[in-house]
């Protein structure tokens, strides 16, 4: 099923990789581009430079299209952009905030933007902005999440905006592609079943968590200090949860000592295996995800019963 945005892209899957900080490398990103969808390298809190070699490595890697995800509450945003703009890339996704402040550089640059959003407000606002199109992503996902699941998001933002909208959260195999479809998204973007891709580099140790956890498995830490994350449980949430429980309600909760005990969590889970005291994020569909394979196999099964979905939606 060829849709609008793999028109926009240049892609031959409306399948987008999620940009998932410290995971989503050259690696990664490469083999979802050489697959036929959109390989997405996640810039995540990582410093110019070192995201600058990824982007070089996946050019070595692939000649199809691939785009960066920038996470808006970087302390390295602006550089970060800026080496993005240098670099030619061609596709840029965000996360975690407004890009509003960056739309010009990257107009200038002829960079195709697409947010992700968690409102139909942000939504609306970024079309005015002159995004490509919008990523609507349910609180389902793994990470930073808003409020909304995908069922209620997705055909909500899909009726406010006259863009093309990707659906995110929750989504991991053909029956969520299909769903997405039906609920008028033109895309998916799947974060979670990647993380335990061949190709995908994080530590064994993550990918083993992810195979064995059961749907109820994870919990959202940092409601209390407005950026609300999901993760597998492990002894790391239940200290943060047991903080985050005695500060709830005061009038000046000790947001340092929750700060200081994500701080550097998700690389302690990502790079070292230290998945009890590590930051391991996952979306919601990890009780599905039971097997190790490439990315192409990844891709073509979720892909596999979209033209039913073409021909009930013609
Ligand atoms: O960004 C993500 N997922 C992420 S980012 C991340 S790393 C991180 N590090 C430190 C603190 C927080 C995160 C791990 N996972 N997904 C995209 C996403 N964006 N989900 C929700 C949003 C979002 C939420 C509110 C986007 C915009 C927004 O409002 C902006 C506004 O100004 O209204």
């Amino acid at each position: 099923m060829k849709s609008k945005i793999c028109d926009i892209l240049g892609i031959e899957y409306p399948v987008f990789q999620g940009g998932m900080a410290w995971v989503a490398d050259a690696s990664l990103a490469s083999a979802v581009s050489n697959a036929g969808g959109l390989g997405i390298i996640a810039a995540g809190n990582a410093p110019t430079d070192v995201v600058r070699k990824q982007i070089r490595m996946a050019k070595e890697l692939t000649d199809k299209p691939f785009g960066v995800n920038v996470m808006l509450l970087s302390p390295f945003v602006d550089e970060v952009v800026d080496m993005i703009c240098e670099e030619g890339v061609k596709v840029v996704t965000t996360g975690a905030g407004n890009p509003g402040k960056h739309m010009a550089k990257f107009a200038e640059n002829g960079i195709s933007v697409i947010p992700v959003v968690a409102s139909v407000a942000l939504a609306k606002r970024m079309e005015k902005m002159g995004v490509n199109a919008v990523i609507a992503e349910g609180m389902e996902s793994g990470g930073h999440i808003g409020k909304l699941t995908t069922m209620v998001l997705v055909p909500q933002v899909v009726d406010a905006v006259n863009i093309p909208v990707i659906a995110a959260g929750g989504i991991a195999d053909s029956r969520g592609v299909n769903a997405a479809f039906m609920l008028g998204a033109d895309g998916v973007q799947v974060g979670t079943r990647f993380l335990v891709a061949n190709e995908c580099t994080v530590h064994q140790n993550y990918k083993n968590k992810v195979l064995k956890a059961k749907d109820i498995d994870t919990v959202i830490t940092g409601n209390i200090t407005g950026h609300p994350i999901r993760v597998l449980k492990n002894k790391l949430t239940k200290a943060y949860l047991a903080v985050e429980k005695q500060e709830t309600g005061k009038e000046n909760p000790d947001l340092d000592r929750l700060e200081e005990l994500g701080s550097g969590a998700l690389k302690k889970a990502v790079v070292d295996g230290d998945t009890d005291n590590g930051s391991v994020m996952s979306g919601q569909f990890a009780g599905l995800v039971k097997k190790e394979e490439s990315c192409a196999d990844i891709i073509q099964d979720l892909i596999k019963d979209l033209d039913k979905v073409e021909a009930v939606l013609k």
